[in-house]
């Protein structure tokens, strides 16, 4: 029997407090996928009982970089909450982080509800705006280290997330360069094709998975869709930026020191 309140108290614990904790499937062996999900589910009920809203839902695993480097290949999605918004070119205080990384990802902020099968036109008809956009992704688990069920119930890593200009709905998603900076130095370079070929394709993915889940992609969420290059470590660096093309760039600095 898996607890599953007891484990969503203790990753919600790890989160606020930025201390790294075993992974939870050295204690209980194979986590099922359901079990994980329920996890996840209760340790932002934390977060919401605290005043938190959800804002969005993020997509992992979306691109062979990301699922080369972390060695799972199974599409994960997390729950975005208000509490997880930077705004571009705002400051994150490194002492809320634990070993954090960052991605550049493609973001959609949606019109209409979505949830379920839906086609390509049907998706991309409840989109309201696109933009270029960085996850900052910090696994409460030691070492970075996760099995697929571990993750899930850590939110998919998520722990902020920062989105460039909105742009138009129907503006070209599908082939966009990009280029990340670390301290002004290219961490990752790529192309927004490399999640899933088309990051649209993300966004049917998402609302399948929602639908699998009950849930149902809300008016005015944000859908992160995924990393298209590997993540980049931020360790004490104090900026990030992301170039990505006619999509505009996005960023942000790091004030303080790790916790
Ligand atoms: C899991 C989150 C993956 C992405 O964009 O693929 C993810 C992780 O790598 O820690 O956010
Ligand atoms: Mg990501």
């Amino acid at each position: 029997m898996v607890d599953i309140s007891a484990i969503a108290a203790r990753l919600d614990a790890a989160a606020q407090r930025a201390e790294a904790i075993p992974q939870i499937t050295g204690e209980t062996g194979e986590l099922p996928l359901a079990d994980a999900y329920a996890i996840q589910r209760a340790a932002i009920d934390h977060r919401l009982a605290r005043g938190a809203t959800l804002v969005g839902m993020k997509m992992g695993f979306t691109s062979e970089a990301k699922m080369a480097q972390m060695g799972l290949k199974d599409q994960i999605w997390g729950r975005l909450t208000s509490d997880m918004v930077v705004v571009n070119g705002g400051a994150i205080d490194r002492a809320r982080f634990i070993h954090p990384r960052v991605e550049p990802e493609v973001a959609v902020r949606l019109k209409a509800p979505l949830a379920g099968e839906v086609t390509r036109e049907e998706a991309l008809a409840a989109v309201d705006a696109v933009a270029a956009a960085l996850e900052i992704i910090d696994s409460r688990y030691e070492n970075f280290r996760f099995a697929l069920g571990d993750v899930v119930a850590d939110n998919a890593s998520s722990s902020a997330f920062v989105v460039g200009p909105w742009l138009a709905a129907d503006t070209d998603v599908s082939d966009v360069a990009m280029e990340m900076r670390v301290d002004g130095e290219i961490a990752e370079t790529g192309t927004s094709a490399a999640i899933l070929g088309d990051p649209i394709r993300s966004l049917v993915a998402a609302a399948r998975l929602a639908g699998v889940a009950g849930l149902t992609l809300q008016p005015g969420w944000t859908v992160m869709l995924g990393g298209a290059t590997a993540a980049a470590a931020i360790g004490e660096a104090r900026t990030v930026s992301l170039d990505a093309g006619h999509l505009g760039r996005v960023g942000f600095t790091i004030e303080g020191g790790a916790a």
